[in-house]
């Protein structure tokens, strides 16, 4: 140990092996940089965490341990052994279904909640109870107005929006026992749901009912379990993740094509960094507002910043980068890292994907933690609640609170990468048809003549149980080579962006026929569709596709691969993919081998019904030739 100025200590860690462990977690070099640092800092990252963990429970893993009730916990042989049964009698299917439907319902609720905050905050701005919010998207307005049956003629945008907003949040308990937005799906993916009974009726109540059937004495039928599991999912993703898209781009603006910056260089040595942290943009939204408050920023200036200089971090920043091109300072393994380069002055968190001991990170250095969601409180951290009511008032005592942090930054302690790496984002549903030309038609030609063989969503997390970024990198460009067009959401698209995958020169990566269409249109060959609720957009997009070709999703050659996920929420969106016709191949193994029938189910026999099963394969090449495989098949069946 050193001793560092300020009586800190500073770790000795021989540096070949500091090097090796450095490369061994992440592939970015800025993220290596900070991960080298914070090692050398003693500050806990999720690695060590992993590190302290192993082995971790064989049966856990395998999905056989059943904690669910008090005659429990119990756990089956995975040898096929005694025990076959759990107290109850549950078998390992029942109970690896059960805790499968368990962590996508989790998955679920946590989008839909999101997307219903979004929507109140529609009401409550149409209603001229909210503070820094306008309906900003009036023509998207209008035309779900149009789908909900909602009469616009001689109407204000607030009268319409209200309209809109008590029509979503009616769905999410309605009794009509159908979601409106699952009629964008095209006729032949519905009826495909219908025969096998997993239309979404409302977006609660199959989470409600998930619950219900878990508990003990309910469900003892894994097919049952899992086809609910299913008609969950499809309630998330074309339920509460799809209100949460559209309710966003009615009051914040439809992303359009942009370019910003991302790695944890976009954070800045002079100014006051603010890192805004999370997945509902509702809050950030109005602090990117109060940075431009002439006040603060002298403020700033007068405490020896040179400005304020708000970066984004998960989803919350995918959401400030579609829209506004706030830089993104990383994905979800990057929230420690940004703190450990000593320069943030405070980290606003909303909620998800964020780490319970951030704030003992915040505590290694001079950063303030503030929370603002009643339902994400963390130890540690400030906490200011958000109500739409005072969200401008709040957002400028954050931001004031964060300029007065800055002469408490250390800057001997600070250490920021060069050079962050540009991205053009903003590839919402309606950007990639207005770059097509206002119609599917061009990449449709091309899909048929085979210049671009296919498309496929690489979505999902980090983990930290694959090396940062690699899954997704690896992915992405092995799809591209084959001329396989790239869509990406959440993490994975962050990935590509570190990765210098977002820009239209990286078509120079892709295959012939994909580069030239890339060329042709100016684009990248990997676009950036936003947030994860926006993989609600790849469905659309997909919707659009196959109704203009007049075949179903699960007609097309187009696939879903989440190689580094983590969260019950990847569940959920990989589980609709699947149940909408889209093949997804998963890079973390589920748990679910503690049961064979299940892992048949969801492999295999799934293909009988939905034309799209899941997959596991860790290997990203590997995971390319078996996506490459299925778009052949799917081009076959189309006659292509
Ligand atoms: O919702 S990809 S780690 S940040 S869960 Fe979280 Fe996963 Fe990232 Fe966005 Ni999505």
């Amino acid at each position: 140990m050193t001793k560092l100025k300020g009586g800190e200590t500073r770790m000795y860690i021989d540096p070949i092996l500091l090097r090796e462990e450095v490369e061994k977690r992440a592939l970015d070099r800025t993220d290596q940089e900070i991960i080298e640092k914070a090692i050398s800092d003693g500050v806990e990252t999720a690695w060590e965490r992993l590190q302290k963990q192993q082995p971790q429970c064989g049966f856990g893993q395998l999905g056989i341990c059943c904690n669910r009730c008090a005659m429990g916990p119990c756990r089956i042989d995975p040898f096929g052994g005694e025990p076959k049964r759990g107290v109850c009698g549950a078998t390992a299917d029942i109970i690896v279904a059960r805790n499968l439907l368990d962590d996508l319902a989790v998955g679920a609720a946590a989008h839909s909640d999101h997307g219903r905050e979004v929507i109140e905050v529609l009401l409550e701005t149409a209603e001229g109870h909210s503070q820094g919010y306008q309906i900003i998207d009036v023509e998207k307005l209008h035309l779900i107005a149009k789908e909900y049956g909602i009469d616009v003629e001689g109407k204000e945008k607030e009268e319409i929006a209200r309209e809109v907003a008590l029509a979503m949040l009616e769905e999410f308990g309605t009794i009509k026992n159908r979601i409106q937005f699952s009629e964008r799906a095209p006729d032949k993916t519905k009826d495909v749901w219908k025969g096998l009974g997993i239309v979404p009726r409302s977006v609660d109540r199959e989470i409600v009912e998930a619950m219900h059937r878990i508990h003990m004495g309910v469900g003892a039928d894994y097919v049952n379990i899992l086809l609910h599991a299913l008609r969950t999912s499809l309630s998330d993703g074309w339920g509460g993740s799809m209100m949460a898209t559209e309710g966003s781009d009615i009051l914040f603006g439809t992303p359009k094509p942009l370019e910003t910056w991302v790695n944890l260089g976009v954070l800045s040595r002079d100014k006051v960094n603010i890192v805004l942290h999370g997945h509902n943009p509702i809050l950030s939204e109005t602090i990117v507002k109060a940075a431009e408050d002439e006040e603060l920023k002298n403020l700033a200036l007068q405490v020896g910043a040179k400005g304020i200089n708000l970066v984004g971090m998960c989803c919350t920043g995918n959401e400030l980068l579609m829209r506004h091109g706030i830089p993104i300072a990383g994905n979800m393994l990057d929230q420690e890292l940004a703190i450990a380069t000593g320069s943030v002055e405070v980290m606003v968190i909303d909620y998800q994907c964020i780490f319970p001991s951030i704030t003992e990170t915040a505590k290694c250095y001079h950063t303030k933690v503030i929370s603002t969601s009643e339902k994400s409180k963390v130890p540690g951290a400030i906490h200011k609640q958000f109500e739409p009511k005072t969200a401008l008032d709040t957002a400028k005592e954050i931001v004031k609170m964060a300029i007065e942090n800055y002469p408490n930054r250390d800057p001997n302690r600070v250490k920021i990468p060069d050079k962050p790496m540009k991205v053009m984002a903003g590839f919402s549903e309606e950007a990639i048809r207005k770059a097509l030309g206002g119609s599917y038609k061009p990449l449709i030609d091309a899909i048929v003549a085979g210049k671009v063989r296919g498309a496929v969503g690489i979505v999902g997390c980090n983990n930290p149980k694959i090396k940062q970024d690699y899954g997704h990198v690896t992915l992405a460009k092995e799809l591209i080579k084959r001329d396989i067009l790239v869509v990406e959401t959440g993490c994975a698209a962050i990935a590509s962006g570190k990765a210098g995958l977002l820009v239209p020169e990286a078509a120079e990566m892709a295959g012939e026929g994909l580069k030239s269409v890339c060329k042709a249109l100016g684009i990248p060959p990997v676009l950036h569709m936003g947030s994860c609720v926006d993989c609600s957009r790849i469905l659309v997009l997909a919707a659009n596709i196959a109704k203009e070709l007049g075949v179903g999703i699960q007609d097309l050659p187009i696939a879903g691969a989440a190689p580094e996920w983590y969260s019950q929420k990847a569940v959920s969106i990989a589980s609709y993919f699947v149940a909408s016709g889209v093949y997804t191949v998963l890079g973390i193994p589920p748990k679910v081998f503690g049961s064979p029938n299940v892992v048949a189910l969801l492999t295999d026999k799934l293909n009988d019904h939905l034309n799209a099963a899941f997959a596991v394969e860790p290997d990203p090449v590997k995971a390319a030739n078996l996506i490459e495989d299925v778009i052949n098949r799917k081009r076959k069946g189309l006659g292509i």
